[in-house]
């Protein structure tokens, strides 16, 4: 019995010290994320009138940014739709906004394509594209996923992260902007930043709001 209970004291100890070197490890910034850079960059698109577009004329404004493709069947659609309604949401103040669809298929993504599939939402919604290298450099700077999926019909449909970014008027990421509420709550909240000037405050982490559109179930 004795043994037993000093072997459990031992064995206590043993683990308060694992526990508290794991903890000192954190404390120390061991695990922590505050090094990785926030997802943004230099990038260099056009919009669907042929205008150069580039983190230069992110500033000024708040920002929404968000990636996908126009033959998406659910997950794009959807987020524009309340990306629009938000915009709609924000009355006098939609100027101080603006919201950026990036596709992530420039190859069936012309202009022409998006600038017809954005016409049904907020005009303030502006759509861009580059060529293959330039759509590669912005996916990447913004962390976004996205992968080519064939299709048995020879098609192809692109899996893809779907978190939509709130950038600065500095042109530098915010934080990963909340949309699971409802437009006038999320207008509410971009009209408290204007208010107070907050576009210039960093969050605090990249906390990803971020889901995943699987387009293998294509309509
Ligand atoms: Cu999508």
């Amino acid at each position: 019995m004795k043994m037993s209970a000093r072997s459990l004291g031992i064995t206590a100890i043993a683990v308060s010290c694992i526990v508290g070197a794991v903890v000192l490890f954190w404390a120390l910034g061991g695990g922590n994320v505050v090094h990785v850079a926030p997802p943004g960059g230099p990038f260099q698109l056009v919009d669907v009138d042929g205008n150069r577009v580039t983190e230069a004329d992110l500033k000024g404004r708040l920002n929404l940014v968000f990636f996908g493709y126009t033959h998406c069947p659910d997950i794009c659609p959807t987020a524009l739709a309340e990306i629009s309604d938000v915009l709609d949401a924000m009355g006098d103040d939609v100027d101080k906004i603006r919201a950026w669809f990036i596709s992530v298929d420039p190859e069936r993504d012309t202009a022409a394509v998006l600038k017809d599939y954005l016409s049904s939402f907020n005009p303030h919604l502006k759509g861009l594209r580059g060529d293959e290298a330039e759509t590669r450099k912005v996916i990447s700077a913004y962390r976004v996923y996205a992968r080519k999926v064939p299709m048995k019909d020879g098609d192809y449909a692109v899996d893809h992260s779907a978190m939509v970014y709130l950038i600065g008027r500095d042109g530098k990421f915010i934080s990963a902007f909340n949309m699971k509420r409802s437009a006038v709550e999320a207008a509410a909240d971009l009209k408290r930043r204007l208010g107070a000037d907050w576009g210039l405050v960093r969050g605090s982490a990249f906390i990803g709001d971020s889901g995943s559109c699987s387009h293998q179930d294509r309509l």
